[in-house]
């Protein structure tokens, strides 16, 4: 069920002020939009955009590597965005020269020098070259996104038969980025996603957010990852001042409201997250093992090998079996389920007598698990387990005391540690219950709402170390510096494995927060030149809640958006 108050059926809004999207200094940003017209310009040898759009980074406050197993997530859309460009040059009537030549699709950044233009021709399906890992795949991925959405509404061929398609000559893409690369801040869906709502528009389409936010999760995944929903459904649906809730099967996107007194910061941990580089040993590694986890978890229940081995995520699974979904049944089933430590794929297949995974994973068809199995031997499930389950656990209660009800919730402890030996349940980080009966009067009870936030933080970058292994020295490093500088809570945000933290302070001491991390952390990196001191805005920074997507009114005769 889509959550109340989803804007999954809205449209992306067409603006025509950059108040209503933007917080900075107004000059500033139309500068920027100045500078992508002028760029594209050059770039298409005088062409005008037909349509400009954009589309944001985002921060995830809580809920990591839970989205591609069913369960809701915790993010807001930040300031950072990618702004786009587009032109459709159509075919000259009658020319039997241009009616015979290619249609093409070209691409250019206004930072060229750094990402190189490349041109690819007009056809939706084409492959992406997922080995090159060049900055345009995930342009081609929004690209191919949209003729697969028409595909699914049954209108691939009225639309490429239709006039306008027929005489497409050249597509022309011009990008500008300011969402940091491979910082957990989703520079790639933030593309993915201005460049689809940019080709929408410009194709005279019109897709819902719900809409776009599905088909750009699929689309994603042409780059190699097997992404989950959360990066394109907050890149879409953010909005201005609040967090979401974003569900997924079917999408949508609850209001969650901030307390006021609280500020976010961002820092990144300047080691770079090459997600698509290594995916097969981290991301698309730990889809894996949550799958097998899956199938493990049903045929424990009895399951039917054949019929264990379709299951495809742990909610599918605990929604099934664990007292519908209840996610402290889930996480006792998973004591008795699964091993501790890690399987080797011999026992999986034959032991556990999951037979060959290739074909559970359909290796054939699916280049980037064929890699996973290709290159790893071992698998970790129970770990990997618990930290889904107690993760959503903490999804649930961030909203809960966002919307306030009080944090009387069991988290960790010694009367929790000795309930879970009562009840034969392996202690585990951070879970929570919101079942009376189960709330025992652990830390969390009693606790102010900003405390409360904060130790789920604390307690999910934990789980995300211990139990997920998908954070860095780096990432622990950064935690511990805003700790000591004064932060309530802090964890990783994003895939991890580098990229950037969000840790949570009192409004009225971001500055001195600030100030600290920069000195702890920033400045022996400025001065080994991990860093770059002209980079410092773009490294740590205060965030509040930012819009989603938009199309941006462009008139060429008054220069860009009034
Ligand atoms: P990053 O790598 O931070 O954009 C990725 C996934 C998300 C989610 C998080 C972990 C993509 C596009 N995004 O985010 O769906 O699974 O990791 O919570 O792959």
């Amino acid at each position: 069920m889509g959550a109340v108050g989803s804007k999954q059926h809205a449209r992306v809004p067409k603006v025509s002020k950059l108040s209503d999207v933007y917080d900075d200094n107004e000059n500033s940003v139309a500068t920027r939009y100045d500078t992508l017209v002028s760029a594209f310009k050059t770039q298409f040898e005088g062409e005008k955009p037909k349509t400009i759009a954009r589309s944001p980074g985002r921060v995830n406050l809580i809920g990591e590597h839970i989205d591609y197993e069913g369960y809701s997530v915790l993010p807001m859309a930040i300031g950072l965005d990618v702004i786009v460009a587009v032109s459709v040059a159509l075919k000259e009537e009658g020319n039997v020269e241009e009616d015979e030549a290619e249609a093409t699709l070209s691409i250019a950044n206004v930072d060229g020098e750094k990402y190189t233009p490349k041109e690819f021709p007009f056809d939706h399906e084409q492959e992406v070259d997922v080995k090159s890992h060049h900055w345009t795949n995930y342009v081609l991925c929004g690209f191919k996104g949209i003729f697969d959405q028409l595909k699914k509404q049954n209108k691939l061929e009225s639309v490429l038969e239709s006039a306008f398609m027929k005489r497409v000559k050249k597509v022309m893409v011009m990008v500008d980025g300011k969402v940091p690369l491979g910082s957990g801040l989703s520079s790639s869906s933030a593309l993915n996603c201005a460049v689809t709502v940019a080709l929408m528009d410009a194709f005279e389409l019109s897709f819902t957010k719900g809409e776009l936010s599905e088909l750009t999760c699929l689309s994603e995944r042409y780059s190699g990852t097997q992404s989950g929903g959360m990066d394109q459904a907050i890149s879409i649906m953010g909005e201005k001042d609040l967090a979401k809730r974003i569900d997924f099967n079917p999408i949508g996107a609850m209001d969650v409201p901030l307390p006021t007194n609280l500020t976010f910061l961002i820092g990144n941990s300047c080691a770079v997250s090459k997600k698509a580089e290594s995916a097969h040993k981290h991301y698309n590694l730990r889809v894996v093992e949550c799958r097998l986890a899956a199938i493990l978890m049903a045929k424990h229940y009895g399951e039917d090998i054949e019929k264990a081995k379709t299951r495809v995520t742990l909610r599918e699974v605990a929604d099934l079996y664990c007292n519908k979904g209840d996610l402290w049944t889930a996480l006792g089933a998973v004591r008795k389920a699964l091993n501790e430590g890690s399987y080797t794929k011999k026992q999986l297949e034959n032991d556990e007598g999951l037979g060959d995974l290739r074909k559970i994973f359909d290796c054939e068809n699916n280049e980037a698990f064929n890699v996973v199995l290709q290159k790893n031997d071992t698998f970790k499930l129970r770990d990997r387990a618990r930290h889904v389950f107690s993760e959503a656990r903490r999804v649930h209660e961030f909203q809960k005391i966002c919307e306030g009800q009080s944090p009387r919730y069991a988290v960790s402890g010694p009367i929790y540690e000795h309930w879970c030996k009562v009840i034969g349940l392996e202690p585990d980080v951070g879970v929570a219950s919101d079942d009376p009966t189960k709330d025992f009067g652990h830390p969390m009870y009693g606790m102010g709402k900003e405390d409360a936030l904060a130790k789920l933080m604390h307690l999910s970058h934990e789980s995300c170390k211990t139990q997920y292994e998908c954070s860095c020295d780096e990432l622990d490093e950064l935690v511990d510096a805003f700790m000591s500088a004064g932060a309530l809570g802090a964890r990783l945000t994003g895939a991890g494995w580098g990229g950037c933290v969000v840790a949570v302070c009192e409004s009225d001491i971001a500055e001195e927060i600030l100030a600290d991390v920069k000195k702890s952390f920033y400045e022996k990196r400025f001065q080994s030149g991990v860093a770059n001191i002209a980079d410092e805005t773009n490294l740590l920074f205060k965030t509040a809640p930012s819009a989603g997507a938009a199309i941006l009114h462009y008139d060429d005769e008054k220069g860009v958006i009034v």
